[in-house]
């Protein structure tokens, strides 16, 4: 964090160029460009090609895992999109994934995908005959763009994602958006693992408000965490784990709003 001198103190601010919300878009992907803005201090996303790492903004469709994107500099591609409402929920976040928490660094917006792909279900003729396997169509068209592109220019990021439908959220009401963990733990990975979430419309009990984040690990005992921060948990063994986030009132019932107030995830840690 040292080296990273003043950019933990930033304040990103991001706004959504593309899709608008609201937006409908033809076809199967959709692509994410992105505008950053604010006290940034240094911040900059963009991965470090010897470690893999760097200052990223998490891109979450629906309620599925968050995707990485490190270069606004291209938009990401989220691919075979499934035809129907969507939602598309980002905010910055830093190389080990802790999110950053000042106002404007979330954005949130809904679309409408018209047409849209889905990787089970190969494009057919009316008659049933296979015409193209999407994943690789995605893929031949990659090494076209790729081909044309200059030496200079990476590949885009993107991602094929799953089939997937907005939740029915409101806005207004308080709003929890799951971040991590996600995915595999290694080594010296699996020592601490971060729960880290971003929080709308809402203070949690030790910020001054009424609600609080419940969160269970394996379905084991409930614990509460009361303060917007993210927390560490060690202890973990080899394995598959799963973690459970939850969005709660006083009363200890989850806060309703479009599902996307308890999730779950399963990680895998190998120690
Ligand atoms: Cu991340």
């Amino acid at each position: 964090m040292t080296a990273r001198g003043e950019q933990d103190e930033a304040a990103p601010i991001l706004r959504f160029v593309e899709p608008r919300d609201g937006q409908t878009i033809t076809g199967s992907t959709v692509n994410v460009k992105l505008a950053l803005a604010g006290e940034l201090k240094g911040y900059k996303p963009a991965k470090d090609p010897a470690t893999g790492m760097g200052n990223h903004i998490h891109v979450i469709l629906d309620n599925q895992p968050y995707e990485a994107y490190y270069s606004l500099d291209q938009p990401f591609e989220l691919r075979n999109v499934t035809e129907g409402k969507h939602t598309l929920r980002v905010f910055a976040s830093r190389p080990w994934h802790e999110s950053y928490k000042n106002a404007g660094s979330f954005q949130m917006i809904s679309f409408t995908v018209k047409g849209g792909g889905d990787v089970s279900k190969p494009t057919t003729t009316a008659t049933g005959q296979t015409m193209a396997d999407n994943k690789n169509a995605n893929a031949n068209k990659n090494t076209n763009a790729n081909a044309n592109a200059t030496a200079a220019t990476p590949p885009r990021e993107g991602k094929d994602v799953a089939s997937s439908q907005a939740g029915e959220i409101d806005t207004t009401k308080p709003h929890l958006t799951y971040s991590r963990p996600k995915g595999d733990y290694k080594g010296a990975d699996a020592e601490a693992i971060m729960i880290d979430f971003w929080l709308v419309n809402g203070k949690l009990q030790g910020d001054g408000g009424e609600y609080r984040v419940r969160y269970t690990v394996n379905g084991g005992d409930a614990k509460f965490i009361d303060k917007w921060e993210p927390i560490w948990l060690t202890g973990w063994t080899t394995g598959k784990h799963t973690v459970k986030v939850e969005l709660v009132d006083k009363a200890g019932n989850v806060v309703e709003n479009g599902g996307y107030n308890s999730t779950s995830r399963d990680i895998n840690v190998t120690k």
